[in-house]
């Protein structure tokens, strides 16, 4: 299958306004090292909002191979909405990406699926490529229904899109117990969830939307992990937060098959 690996760099809440510029500078300085090939994965970076213009302004001006997008949108279009920045604004900086429904947006902010779905819904309707982020918690895991888990927010979170939009999402498969924690899931654990998302696409969806979906997996990874992890036939990508703020470390993980 022809899916072009995503590694997705989520800064979450880090860095100031200078250590974001210096690092969107010195990866594409060192994605540009032809000692190592990098051409097979797309990269993208996911700065807080404040820094997005000033990515844009680099990506743009040097003609950097490198995507961008936001952590989060708002659910609404404009207006009254005090703190909010919305999808068209982000589309307007020229984001092709939006991460909507993180964990830590639901855990810390209540997001639920049916926030979820609206975010998704409104990133697609101003041309950006939606995120969408799902994941078991430890109980579901000990209860051992993490497939079913993840595939029921898969579900409820694409509600209202169409198969034709679906087919160009990306899934993020991100179990909490594994994220900032260290843990990381097995490959074979992180294969099961992402089989099981696309085994249910299918279902909903068809053949050929399942197929041309890119689920990542998140959770702690590492240029020590992300080449077995990236060996599973369902996982096609990643979403790495902490390591992504090392310049060196992240790069190391974009050419995990070097
Ligand atoms: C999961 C991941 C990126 P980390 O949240 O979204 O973070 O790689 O630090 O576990």
């Amino acid at each position: 299958v022809g899916r072009t690996p995503l590694m997705a760099g989520n800064w979450k809440m880090n860095l100031n306004h200078q250590e974001a510029v210096v690092l969107v500078q010195k990866l594409a300085w060192t994605l540009s090292d032809k000692r190592h090939d990098y051409g097979k994965v797309e990269v993208a970076v996911f700065p807080p909002y404040t820094d997005i213009r000033s990515v844009q302004t680099l990506v743009d001006g040097d003609r950097l191979d490198i995507r961008f997008g936001a952590q989060n949108v708002s659910t609404h279009e404009e207006g009254a909405y005090t703190g909010e920045v919305s999808a068209g604004m982000l589309a307007k900086l020229g984001c092709s990406y939006v991460i909507v429904g993180h964990s830590e947006r639901r855990e810390h902010y209540g997001e639920t699926d049916e926030w979820v779905a609206l975010k998704a819904r409104i990133a697609l309707k101003h041309g950006m490529v939606p995120i969408v982020c799902v994941g078991e918690g430890l109980a579901e895991r000990r209860e051992g229904n993490h497939v079913a888990f993840c595939t029921n927010q898969v579900d409820r979170s694409l509600d209202g899109l169409t198969a034709e939009q679906v087919a160009g999402l990306v899934i993020a498969y991100e179990p909490i117990w594994a994220i900032g924690t260290g843990e990381t899931a097995t490959p074979q654990d992180a294969e099961e969830v992402c089989a099981g998302i696309r085994a249910q696409l299918e279902v909903s969806y068809g053949g050929e939307v399942a197929d041309s979906v890119r689920i990542l997996y998140g959770g702690s990874v590492k240029s020590n992990n992300v080449a077995a992890l990236m060996q599973e036939p369902d996982i096609d990508g990643a979403l790495v937060g902490g390591a992504s703020l090392q310049v060196e470390e992240f790069a190391a993980i974009c050419r995990y098959y070097d």
